[in-house]
C-alpha cells in the first residue's frame, strides 16, 4: 500500500493549506479522506441524467443530499454555485467547477472556461475544480488555459482539482479513456502541471489495445490503481464513480483505491440517481471504508 503524502509536504502556501485542512479534517468524517458530490452533469450529458430521479433535477436535492451525507464537497458550476450554495453556504464545502462542455457538438474535447478564481473567492469555496482533456487533439489549447487558472488558483490560495480524463481519437485508438496507460498518463500529467488534487477513473489493465509494452501483460486491478496512486505523486488521488453500478462493484472500486493510497471518491451518479434513503445508506457505507484510512494532516 502507498501512504499518503500529509498535507505538510504538499508544498502548499497558507491559503491552499487552510482550505485543504477544512475540507479533509473539518468536514466529511475529518480524518484526511474525502467522499466528494459531483453535480455539473447538467451542463456534460444535460437533463437526461436525472431521468432516473427526477429529484436530483433540483440542485437544492442534490446539495442537501451533500450536507445531510456528510460529504466533503459538493461539485458544482457557476450558475449553480450562485443561485443554489447560498442556501447551505457553510455547511458542506463548495468545489466551484470552472469549465465544462455540453455534449452536443462532435468536436475535439475541450472545456472552455467560465468562471474565474476570483468568482469561486467570492462563493465561499474551498477548491476549485478543472476539467483537462488529456492526449485530446486540442490538448495545446487546453494547457493554455489551464496556465490562467493554475496561476490564478496558486495567486489566491486556492485548492486545484484537476479533473484528468484522457479523451479523443488518439486515446480510443490506444486503449481508450479508462485503460491502465491512459489513466496512469492521465496521473501523471496532473502531477507534473501542478494539481493539488487529481482526479481520475478507475484503470482498466484489461484494455491493451494499442497500448505501449509497458501496459500489456497482465496486471491486476490493485496494481493498477497502486501504480495511478504512484503517478499522481503529491497530488492526492480521487476516484471517479462513471455511470451508475451495482453497489458491490462501486464498494470494492472504493476498497482497492482507497487500500492502494487514493485519498478519496468522488461519486455522483451512484449516489444522487438513487432515491434518498438509498443514497444516503449507500454514503454510509463508501464512508465506513473511508473511515478505514486515516492519515495524520
Ligand atoms: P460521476 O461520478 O457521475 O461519473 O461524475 C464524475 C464526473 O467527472 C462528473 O463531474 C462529470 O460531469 C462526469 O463525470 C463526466 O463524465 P464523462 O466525461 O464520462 O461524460
Amino acid at each position: 500500500m502507498n501512504t499518503r503524502p500529509p498535507l505538510a509536504q504538499l508544498g502548499l502556501g497558507a491559503g491552499k493549506k487552510a482550505r485543504l485542512h477544512r475540507i479533509l479534517y473539518r468536514s466529511g468524517l475529518g480524518n484526511g479522506t474525502a467522499l466528494f458530490l459531483p453535480y455539473d452533469h447538467g451542463l456534460e450529458h444535460g437533463p437526461r441524467d436525472f431521468a432516473g430521479n427526477p429529484a436530483a433535477a433540483d440542485p437544492r436535492y442534490v446539495i442537501k443530499l451533500a450536507v445531510d451525507g456528510g460529504f466533503n464537497g459538493v461539485a458544482i458550476q457557476i450558475g449553480l454555485a450562485q443561485k443554489f450554495y447560498w442556501d447551505y453556504a457553510g455547511e458542506v464545502p463548495l468545489v466551484l467547477k470552472l469549465n465544462g462542455k455540453s455534449e452536443i457538438p462532435a468536436i475535439d474535447p475541450l472545456s472552455p472556461v467560465n468562471a474565474t478564481v476570483e468568482e469561486a473567492v467570492r462563493l465561499g469555496a474551498d477548491a476549485v475544480g478543472y476539467t483537462l482533456y488529456v492526449g485530446s487533439p486540442a490538448q495545446d489549447r487546453d494547457f493554455a488555459q489551464y496556465q490562467q487558472v493554475r496561476r490564478d488558483a496558486e495567486r489566491l490560495g486556492m485548492p486545484l482539482i484537476v479533473w484528468s480524463y484522457p479523451r479523443g481519437s488518439a486515446i480510443d485508438a490506444k486503449g481508450g479513456k479508462d485503460s491502465f496507460y491512459a489513466v496512469d498518463y492521465a496521473a501523471r500529467i496532473a502531477s507534473e502541471l501542478g494539481a493539488d488534487l487529481v482526479k481520475v477513473n478507475f484503470p482498466r489493465p484489461d484494455k491493451q489495445d494499442g497500448v505501449p509494452a509497458a501496459y500489456q501483460g497482465e496486471f491486476s486491478a490493485d496494481q493498477a490503481i497502486g501504480a495511478v496512486v504512484r503517478s499522481a505523486g503529491r497530488s492526492l488521488l480521487l476516484v471517479s464513480g462513471g455511470e451508475k453500478a451495482g453497489d458491490e462493484a462501486m464498494i470494492e472500486k472504493a476498497r482497492l483505491s482507497m487500500e492502494a493510497g487514493a485519498t478519496g471518491l468522488i461519486f455522483g451518479r451512484n449516489i444522487w440517481q438513487r432515491d434518498p434513503e438509498e443514497a444516503r445508506r449507500f454514503a454510509a457505507r463508501l464512508a465506513e471504508i473511508l473511515a478505514k484510512y486515516p492519515s495524520v494532516a
